[in-house]
């Protein structure tokens, strides 16, 4: 363990200081030799599970997805960190999130979004240390809330030590660590294209295979010596109190062949065993990102979750008043798991720009699209900053508008110490900002604020059955029923007032207003129906 902090300190400062970077990897290099460690910790490491302090179920809560690196920086240096990300447990007890999802924390290459990961036991310098991540997840238990990070299984960075071994040296005892072929496979013969592109990358030692590009190669997960490497480093962080993981593109854990490489039956059978892993723990959680087959890998037999890709776009369109999308929005879950995990946007681009800009910033649409996923079924994942609108940032390249420094204030001063940041604050933080919008009581802020209330206080809202789903024209209804709670949620997506009818609530019953807050109760008949009349672009809940 000493000798792994040891060199990994030696690698960090010979990056960091160029000067000093002979004599460090000299006594790297002796270390190495003069003891044959790897240049990481690859040690196995046994499970150790010290319990939970979180409630039973807390993972049905809704979570935020964090991007640290934009959404707090506590030491002034315009990076994001832990020490900050602490500091803001308040903010989020308050709104009612139960869970928390960091994007990669751990040491990565990119030194931004942190999937190109240089170390799985390591966290990300500019992050902070294992100290701090110790006090975040004391300090998060202690307000009920979960904390789950990122876990990259799929690849490396391509200036992960291993890599570099395997690459330098075809008889590397880290050869079959990664996918090797030599030489490298003819595309044109051999029918290798992943989204348009050649996976393989030729270099003078043979060429190596990398789903998402040269820089970030795939492991060899045939390999039990590497697939138990990442069994103990997923063990790793969970003996020290981490509440679960988000397991990145499973789909492309285990390629066959050129035809055969996505979400193989050995893709799922491994997710199922990493799932297996982490559930032996009391109370963890994990969901997966499984873009080819969401529905299919939050079956309880592989991830046990799964984000609903492509939900998140018929809900925006249904904001709008698309009766298509309400269709759609009202039955999935008549044949998706309940378990599935749900979005409006996440820090890919891929599922979308920011929700502000999708919606040209009209506030009533975004509460609707806000209202429409926070209480269907399923783990909703809000993304940082879509609790107050934020806009994306235009002009910067690919994923990069999404992943800005968090609006605290109308100016920088919120987000760090030092008043400057990594990238440039959202074009609206003047009014879209967390402090503004907490003094509003229409702001969009106030507005998450509710819905999860009406989530954290209401178990059939939560994790209640789905039934009675209907979209007439552009109005949803559908109903949530856990024990004898009965929930009714009605939503008019039009611009002008709506009648809808109701069917199948319990019969001859008085369900009172849980929101908007109301005296008049809604009155079912004998048959257990009822109507109502929604003002324009507007929601109800009634519940028994
Ligand atoms: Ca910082
Ligand atoms: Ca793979």
């Amino acid at each position: 363990m000493l000798i792994t902090k040891l060199q990994f300190l030696a690698m960090y400062f010979s990056y960091k200081y160029m000067a000093l970077k002979t004599g460090l990897c000299m006594a790297l290099l002796l270390l190495q030799t003069g003891l044959s460690a790897a240049p990481v910790d690859i040690s196995t490491v046994a499970a150790r599970d010290t319990g939970s302090r979180l409630a039973l179920g807390w993972q049905h809560g809704a979570f935020m997805e964090i991007f640290v690196r934009g959404y707090a920086d506590s030491n002034g240096d315009g990076i994001g960190d832990l020490r900050g990300l602490t500091s803001r447990l308040d903010y989020l007890k308050e709104l009612g999130v139960k869970g928390l999802w960091l994007m990669p924390i751990t040491a990565s290459s990119d030194h931004d979004h942190g999937y190109a990961t240089t170390d799985f036991r390591a966290l990300e310098p500019d992050y902070g240390t294992l100290a701090d991540l110790d006090e975040l997840l004391k300090q998060a238990h202690g307000q009920g809330i979960g904390v789950i990070m990122d876990y990259v299984v799929n690849h490396g960075s391509q200036s992960h030590p291993l890599f570099e071994q395997s690459a330098s040296d075809p008889h590397s005892k880290y050869r079959d660590w990664f996918v090797w072929q030599a030489p490298a496979p003819n595309p044109a013969i051999a029918g290798w294209d992943i989204w348009g592109k050649n996976p393989w990358t030729a270099t003078p030692n043979g060429a190596y295979f990398g789903t998402f590009g040269p820089h970030m190669p795939d492991f060899n997960l045939k390999n039990p010596v590497v697939v138990e490497y990442h069994k103990s480093s997923l063990r790793f962080w969970l003996n020290r109190g981490l509440d679960g993981f988000r397991l990145d593109a499973v789909p492309h854990l285990i390629e066959n062949d050129a035809g055969r490489w996505n979400d193989q039956p050995e893709s799922r059978s491994l997710t199922n065993d990493l799932r297996r892993l982490i559930n032996a723990y009391k109370q963890r959680h994990v969901v997966c990102e499984a873009t080819a087959n969401p529905t299919a890998y939050a079956a309880p037999e592989v991830c046990g979750s799964a984000f609903a890709f492509g939900h998140e776009q018929r809900i925006i369109k249904a904001a709008q008043g698309d009766s298509e999308a309400i269709k759609a929005v009202a039955n999935y879950f008549n044949t998706a798991p309940l378990t599935m995990a749900t979005m409006l946007s996440n820090h890919d681009i891929f599922a979308g720009e920011r929700v502000w800009d999708q919606l040209q910033g009209k506030v009533a649409a975004y509460k609707l699209a806000a209202a429409s996923y926070l209480l269907q079924p399923g783990t909703p994942f809000i993304y940082y900053g879509e609790e107050i609108g934020m806009a994306g940032v235009k002009g910067l390249a690919g994923d990069e508008p999404l992943r800005t420094p968090m609006s605290w204030t109308s100016d920088l001063s919120g987000f760090s110490a030092g008043g400057k940041a990594f990238r440039p604050l959202s074009p609206n933080a003047a009014t879209q900002n967390a402090q503004a919008q907490a003094a509003d009581p229409d702001s969009i802020l106030n507005f998450y604020k509710a819905m999860l209330k009406l989530r954290n206080g209401l178990p059939a809202i939560a994790r209640g059955s789905y039934r009675a789903a209907k979209a007439e024209g552009q109005t949803l209804s559908f109903q949530r029923v856990l024990g004898r709670q009965h929930c009714l949620v009605a939503i008019n997506y039009a611009a002008d007032v709506q009648r809808l009818s109701f069917e199948q609530l319990p019969r001859r019953t008085a369900l009172r207003a849980a929101y908007p807050p109301s005296t008049t109760a809604l009155l079912s008949d004998a048959q257990g129906r009822s109507q109502l009349s929604l003002p324009a672009q507007s929601l109800a809940v009634y519940c028994r």
